[in-house]
């Protein structure tokens, strides 16, 4: 089997610095939310630069773009790869942004050397992977994999009560029913990513070939209580919300630290406090909690201990409680066979490699559930993401594009 060819890695490094400059904040943060105009200027700049390298371009109903490179036979089942360009607020220029330059890379490079490959290899840009917009993460691969319906997608509304139809580009227009893949669609689905954990750096180990991705979950609280004047009303008197909301805070931390599984992490990351005055006791808080594991039973008691606390706080400080689920999802159990096509590629490129699980999710987790995936994880320093100084060096992002390059190959034979 002739090996790929070399990816261009300074072309690549090129196309990232390149991509940062479109943010909402000043370098080096990245910013770039769902549909905001520097997201719209990302998918510009990233449809340009596929129609440069030759690719074909398409988009779906919900803005995912998918850059094909034709196969000789391309009724089969296409190989994919892919990540998102689209970043919280104050986020890092590298999240998602590997899987996605890389992948172009990969396809660039194939193409440029005349390589043909029997099956098409497709490069998904998925709409929405970051939860800034609607509040629920992988908007784009739930729904190509049937996980939110259209219905469900119609009805997400962002903090300023706008719909999915409001805030999408006119070019995308078109029915979110016609999103969904039909089964069998993709033959293989690979996604390169930074590890956003300090292991691979730690160990010195240059790629991560994931078997598990956390299962996820994400709930909406609000919290009443009576408010009133920060000065008349005596503490017996007071019905404080955002206290109510500070236990309950606190017992997502001791349910994630007390559980038996090492990988329960709880994070509540969103509170708004009204009325938001110095002199006003807090009436209505909503707050949104970050719940995972890759144990899903110790997952779920850990939710249910929350709950029980939560209303238990609620209780004794006459507060009431609105709780909603947000999504809480199974994990991803990578496919064996592409698990060990990365080990394969990644030994003959003389890579060092270790199996390992992904503590975030991606959407690979929502990929697992129509065609068998895996993701190709780099280091990143000190594992920092989901911040300004995340970073992943030129030659971890070569090794880990040029790995990638000789799976797609090797799948689309
Ligand atoms: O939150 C996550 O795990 C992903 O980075 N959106
Ligand atoms: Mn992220
Ligand atoms: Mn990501």
């Amino acid at each position: 089997m002739s090996a790929a060819p070399d990816i261009n890695p300074d072309r690549l490094h090129a196309d990232l610095a390149e991509l940062a400059t479109l943010s909402a904040h000043p370098a080096p943060a990245v910013t770039r939310v769902l549909f905001s105009k520097e997201d719209l200027a990302a998918r510009e700049w990233l449809v340009g630069k596929a129609k440069a390298a030759g690719l074909d371009v398409r988009h779906d109903a919900v803005g995912n773009l998918f850059f094909t490179l034709n196969g000789s036979d391309p009724g089969l089942p296409a190989v994919a790869t892919g990540s998102h360009t689209d970043a919280i607020p104050n986020a890092g220029a590298y999240d998602g942004v590997v899987g996605v330059l890389g992948g172009l890379e990969a396809l660039r490079t194939l193409r440029e050397n005349g390589v043909t490959p029997r099956r098409s290899i497709e490069l998904i840009m998925f709409t929405a992977e970051e939860p800034t917009r609607f509040g629920i993460g992988c908007l784009g691969s739930r729904m190509l994999a049937g996980t939110t319906s259209a219905e469900e997608a119609a009805s997400l509304r962002d903090a300023d009560g706008r719909s999915l139809d409001e805030l999408r580009p006119a070019a995308y227009a078109g029915d979110l029913a016609s999103v969904i893949l039909p089964t069998g669609f993709y033959q293989a689905f690979v996604e390169l990513h930074i590890e956003q954990g300090p292991m691979l750096e730690k160990q010195g180990i240059d790629i991560g070939i994931v078997t598990r991705i956390a299962a996820p979950a994400a709930f909406r609280l609000r919290f009443t209580g009576s408010g009133g004047h920060a000065g008349a009303v005596l503490m017996p008197d007071r019905h404080d919300a955002f206290l109510a909301a500070a236990e309950t805070a606190l017992a997502v931390e001791r349910a994630a630290v007390d559980s038996p599984s090492s990988d329960t992490v709880g994070t509540t990351g969103l509170v708004e406090v009204r009325p938001g005055a110095i002199n006003s006791i807090p009436c209505d808080v909503r707050m949104e909690i970050d719940f995972r594991d890759t144990d899903v039973d110790a997952r779920d008691a850990a939710i249910d201990q929350i709950r029980s606390e939560a209303d238990a706080a609620c209780g004794r400080r006459g507060v009431t409680l609105e709780w909603s689920c947000i999504n809480i999802d199974p994990p991803a159990i990578c496919d064996e066979a592409l698990v060990e096509c990365a080990e394969k590629h990644a030994a003959a490129l003389g890579c060092g490699h270790t199996r390992m699980i992904s503590r975030a999710y991606h959407d690979s987790l929502f990929m697992a559930r129509i065609c068998p995936t895996t993701m190709l994880f780099i280091p990143c320093r000190n594992g920092w993401s989901h911040r300004p100084d995340e970073y992943a060096s030129p030659e971890a992002i070569a090794k880990g594009t040029n790995l990638l390059t000789r799976m797609l190959l090797d799948l689309a034979r």
